[in-house]
């Protein structure tokens, strides 16, 4: 049946369609984005948003940035997909390349961040089992109140969001809670059979969380003291969202497995992987774990375009010096709503009192003036700008910005 169209290029048709059609598994700001280019996005009727989301910090090399385009273009025009039941001419170089920037030797390729968190969560297991030598069955994995690391039924069944887990138990056992930033807590939750510590090194979702100083170097020493693997997720923080490489070298840590995820792929395509040392890499042999898309070589080809640009645009110290810019700005803001400013790079938090209502209200008032930001945990707005943007682009977002912070 021929649905009635309702103007087909404005915004409301296309709004429609999706609350008619679709699963309402999210409430999205009611903007219709057809085409973006670096920090700036543009509706379906040609107003122009700067982008301080940056699709959850997936697109940290700008949108459609014209050389990843061309390697998925290139690399579509080749062959897509093998399956790794045979091998491509991508993934090896991929590896290789990705290996080189992190400085961990071996790398197992996934799809979404989800997919990576799981793939540690396994190998951390397997490396409990067959090398710390943990009773099979017993191992235990130390999370953090507030994280998020995906919507698998086994993540959320950790997640200390209450709606994150409602109704969709019974969830997998093996997990600990602690408070996070907390390291005293961890060391006391530490048994013999605690395999795997998984932390972000700032809870990105939670509202851009920054433990105390040190946290995370107190966490790899306990883990070390205690034969405890650390998991870094660094799928949101890393790739010189927060002004390094990794947030972990903040603390001058290096994790024993870290995730990585989202700007992997500068936004084109699904990459995500688990990187290790060979000993816990190790564990896992032909036949063990897998994915149909996993390594597949036009998300190898990407992956290697995301990095080259990465570094080759210089993006993470642009992403130190713009981030240190941006946040001092908005430190400045004397708004009656503002709580804290916070954050590492362009990844930037800004909480507001209770008694503001609400960050919802403040990103539809950013929407208006033509600044994409969102709120998290109700009362917070992340800024989180693609790591290409200048500072004549942050001077134009705060001019929106702070009328929008100071209104009633
Ligand atoms: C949503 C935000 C949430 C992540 C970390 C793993 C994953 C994520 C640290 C899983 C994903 C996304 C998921 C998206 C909203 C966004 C998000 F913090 F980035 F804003 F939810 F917390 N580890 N984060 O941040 O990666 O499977 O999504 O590829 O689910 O609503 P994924």
């Amino acid at each position: 049946m021929q649905s009635e169209l309702i103007g087909e290029q404005s915004a409301e048709y296309f709004i429609d369609l999706e609350e008619r059609y679709g699963a309402h598994n999210y409430h999205p700001l009611d903007v219709v984005i057809r085409e973006a280019e670096g920090v700036w996005v543009t509706d379906v009727e040609g107003k122009r948003y700067l982008d301080c989301l940056s699709a959850y910090s997936a697109v940290n090399q700008g949108h459609a940035h014209p050389k990843i385009r061309k390697a998925l273009i290139e690399q579509a025009s080749r062959v897509t997909l093998t399956a790794r039941a045979f091998r491509n001419d991508q993934l090896g170089p991929f590896y290789k390349e990705l290996s080189d920037l992190t400085g961990y030797p071996r790398v197992l390729p996934m799809n979404t961040g989800a997919e990576a968190v799981e793939t540690a969560i396994k190998l951390a297991r397997k490396w409990g089992y067959k090398v710390k030598g943990v009773p099979e069955g017993q191992a235990e994995i130390i999370v953090c109140e507030g994280n998020f690391h995906g919507r698998t039924t086994t993540i959320v069944g950790f997640s200390t969001e209450a709606q994150y887990r409602d109704g969709f138990g019974p969830f997998t056992p093996g997990f600990k809670i602690i408070p996070y930033g907390d390291a005293g807590a961890l060391e006391k939750a530490i048994t013999p059979n605690t395999v795997g510590f998984l932390v972000e090194p700032i809870q990105g979702e939670n509202g851009v969380v920054v433990p105390p100083a040190g946290f995370l170097r107190r966490a790899a020493e306990l883990c070390k003291k205690h034969r405890v693997l650390l998991l870094n997720d660094e799928i949101q923080t890393g790739l010189g969202r927060t002004g390094k490489l990794l947030m972990q070298e903040h603390d001058g840590v290096r994790a024993d497995v870290i995730m990585l995820g989202k700007a992997l792929s500068g936004g084109f395509y699904p990459v995500s992987a688990v990187l290790a040392d060979e000993e816990t890499m190790g564990v896992f042999h032909p036949g063990d774990h897998g994915s149909t898309f996993g390594g597949n070589p036009l998300g190898a080809a990407v992956a290697r375009a995301a990095l080259r640009v990465l570094v080759e645009e210089n993006l993470i110290d642009n992403a130190a010096r713009m981030g240190e810019y941006f946040q001092d700005q908005l430190a400045e803001i004397n708004s009656p709503h503002i709580r804290e400013v916070r954050g590492r790079g362009l990844l930037i938090g800004v909480e507001l009192k209770p008694e503001a209502g609400g960050a919802r209200r403040f990103c539809e008032a950013l929407r208006d003036r033509g600044v994409l930001a969102k709120e998290t945990h109700t009362h917070t707005l992340r800024f989180a700008p693609p790591l290409v943007i200048q500072r004549t682009e942050i001077d134009w977002a705060l001019e929106r910005i702070r009328p929008v912070l100071m209104m009633a």
